[in-house]
């Protein structure tokens, strides 16, 4: 097996290209130019431009900005358990952060601190004039130890993203606070700096279209620590799912970036030398299908004339399933895997989730997108009122049935402003802010079932959907379902490759009390799938972080 991985990275050596190369197990992991940056940040933010550098309630220092993105707790799409085979530090960069950066004058110095990639130094605080911070719910510990340090040090602190968009908790105490996108109005917050009369909150009256979004400051980023890269093509989702706080804090009409603001991201991250896995982290791909339909062409071309050099991974609505061409088009342009939010397989409880788009032939709809050589990763809830009692059942069988090796299921949570959180607290079953984290056992609401109930039978689904002779069932049901003509780009730098098998093969090979099954697996898609050898190892991985999760979730 090792001779087979070297040998086919030895013959695909050649055609890599840049520096950053990432291994052939970069596809372990998959999930893991500009039009002018400096065009449009010069032409929306003139005033930016003519600020004296550095100037902060009337400083005329140059300005050092730091942006921090605070740690996240263990989760599905954390892949900590997964990403040290593959010799990297964290799943995703944080789009958000780069994306503001991207919004502020050019004159500015700054620096990215990832807590998932390294430590934060009071001197990397020492070195700022301003700290940037983002969070969603599960990390607002770490955001309030950051801006605590920050101010201990007399830092002027920003903080914005979903959690301080969302949270109905008292925020920490920073200077200034931005809910909601800041496309608009991180400009005037800057010209207010200038005057000496920058507000404490900020909120823009209007959803900004995404033609002002500048191409993020990618280079902020120490790419080679990622396991993937992130662009953003929308943001928003026509449907209403009841527990849903995308609509909420994106909105239902979805707003797409122009093709040439998306081909210029993937020239951006193609000239840092990234190869590999790109995420477009949109709430719902396909919520504008008629700007779809116009990208996908272009978005071929582009991946011929530059060699392929992204494996795309996207979320999308089940509905895509009812578009062939569509599903023939993503497939062309280069789409590996899509995550779905399936939820459940009870006809009764997705009605009550408000998801009409769901209901019909679930498994029908997984068939069809794996048909078209993509993997289907997908969300699972259980905890809606019209569960039955054999929901547990219900949901293992899905998930075996429709092969999907990376499920992720959690316990039904109630996030401030939804639907949900409306009707919960209407119907008085509220109990408090939810931790953001679904895949911890607890409610924020009063539930229907038992919740002692509901959370061991929430374990019961976990220990059993990644045990590994199930896990490595769905993952070879999967690769035989997702056959494709052309095989996935990769990318290898050989004594990566080599490092990273042998991590594989010690870890799960030879440590792990289920290595029997690991070798089994192996020897499997050795025979069935030997084209395919890198992805399995991949999905041997991710099975390993999920096993993780689910000891550490699914204990009794
Ligand atoms: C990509 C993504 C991820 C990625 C990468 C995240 C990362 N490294 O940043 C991954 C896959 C790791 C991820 C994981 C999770 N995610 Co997530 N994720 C997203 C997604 C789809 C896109 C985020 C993104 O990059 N957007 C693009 C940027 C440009 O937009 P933005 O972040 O909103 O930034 C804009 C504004 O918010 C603002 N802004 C943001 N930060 C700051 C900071 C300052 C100082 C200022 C001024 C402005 C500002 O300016 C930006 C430009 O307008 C969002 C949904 C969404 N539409 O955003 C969910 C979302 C953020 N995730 C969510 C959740 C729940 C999770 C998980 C908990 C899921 C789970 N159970 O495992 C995990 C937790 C993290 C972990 N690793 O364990 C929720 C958060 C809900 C909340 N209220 O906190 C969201 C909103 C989706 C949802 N409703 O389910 N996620
Ligand atoms: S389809 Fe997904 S993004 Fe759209 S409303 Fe439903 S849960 Fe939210």
């Amino acid at each position: 097996m090792v001779f087979l991985c070297l040998a086919e990275s030895h013959r695909r050596l050649g055609k890599a290209t840049g520096p950053w190369r990432q291994s052939n197990l970069t596809q372990l992991l998959p999930l893991f130019a500009p039009i002018g940056t400096t065009v449009l940040r010069d032409a929306i933010f003139p005033r930016c431009l003519g600020l004296r550098q550095g100037a902060a309630d009337g400083q005329e220092d140059e300005m050092k900005v730091l942006f921090i993105n605070p740690e996240f707790p263990d989760t599905y799409w954390s892949f900590r358990h997964a990403l040290p085979f593959e010799g990297k530090r964290c799943a995703f960069p944080p789009l958000g952060l780069l994306t503001v950066s991207a919004l502020l004058p050019k004159s500015w110095e700054r620096r990215l601190v990832d807590m998932n990639v390294r430590r934060l130094k009071d001197s990397d605080i020492e070195w700022a004039d301003m700290v940037f911070a983002t969070a969603m719910l599960v990390q607002k510990d770490s955001l309030r130890e950051v801006v605590k340090r920050c101010k201990q040090r007399g830092k002027r602190v920003v903080l914005g993203g979903p959690y301080v968009t969302t949270t109905i908790e008292e925020l920490p105490e920073a200077d200034h606070i931005f809910l909601g996108e800041a496309e608009t109005t991180l400009p005037q917050f800057v010209e207010d700096l200038e005057r000496g009369e920058a507000k404490r909150s900020y909120k823009a009256a209007e959803r900004p279209p995404l033609s002002i979004t500048p191409i993020a400051d990618f280079h902020l980023a120490e790419l080679k620590h990622y396991s993937a890269m992130s662009i953003q093509y929308s943001r928003g989702c026509p449907f209403s799912c009841e527990f849903c706080d995308i609509i909420e804090i994106y909105g239902r009409v979805p707003r797409t970036k122009s093709n040439q603001q998306v081909l210029a991201e993937l020239d951006a991250l193609r000239k840092l030398g990234w190869r590999g896995t790109v995420f477009i982290v949109d709430d719902n791909f396909i919520g504008n299908k008629k700007n779809v339909r116009q990208l996908l062409p272009d978005l071929t071309r582009w991946q011929e004339e530059h060699g392929n050099p992204f494996s795309l991974l996207t979320e999308a609505s089940v509905n895509l399933a009812d578009d062939e061409e569509l599903l023939g088009n993503m497939r062309d342009a280069g789409f590996r895997r899509v995550f779905l939010g399936i939820e459940t397989p009870v006809e009764e409880s997705l009605k009550e989730a408000q998801k009409p788009q769901n209901r019909g032939n679930l498994l029908e709809s997984v068939k069809r997108i794996q048909s078209y050589g993509m993997e289907v990763m997908a969300g699972f809830i259980v905890g809606f009122d019209n569960d039955p009692e054999d929901i547990f059942e219900k949901q293992i069988n899905f998930i075996r049935e429709s092969a999907i090796p990376l499920a992720m299921v959690g316990l039904l949570n109630a996030l401030p402003d939804t639907q949900l959180w409306k009707r919960l607290e209407r119907e008085g079953r509220l109990l408090g802010e939810a931790s953001g984290n679904n895949t911890v056992c607890t409610f924020n609401f009063v539930t229907r079932m038992d919740p002692a109930r509901l959370i061991a039978g929430y374990q019961s689904i976990m220990r059993t959907i990644y045990s590994p002779a199930e896990y490595y069932r769905r993952a070879l049901d999967s690769m035989k379902r997702t056959q494709q003509s052309n095989s996935e780009p990769q990318h290898y730098d050989l004594l990566n490759s080599i490092a990273s098998l042998l991590r594989i093969a010690i870890r799960l090979g030879v440590l792990d009390r289920e290595r029997r099954e690991f070798w089994r697996f192996l020897a499997n898609t050795a025979t069935r799938h030997h084209r395919r050898l890198a992805e399995s190892l991949r999905l041997a991985a991710m099975g390993y972080h999920f096993r993780k999760l689910s000891e550490l979730y699914g204990a009794n």
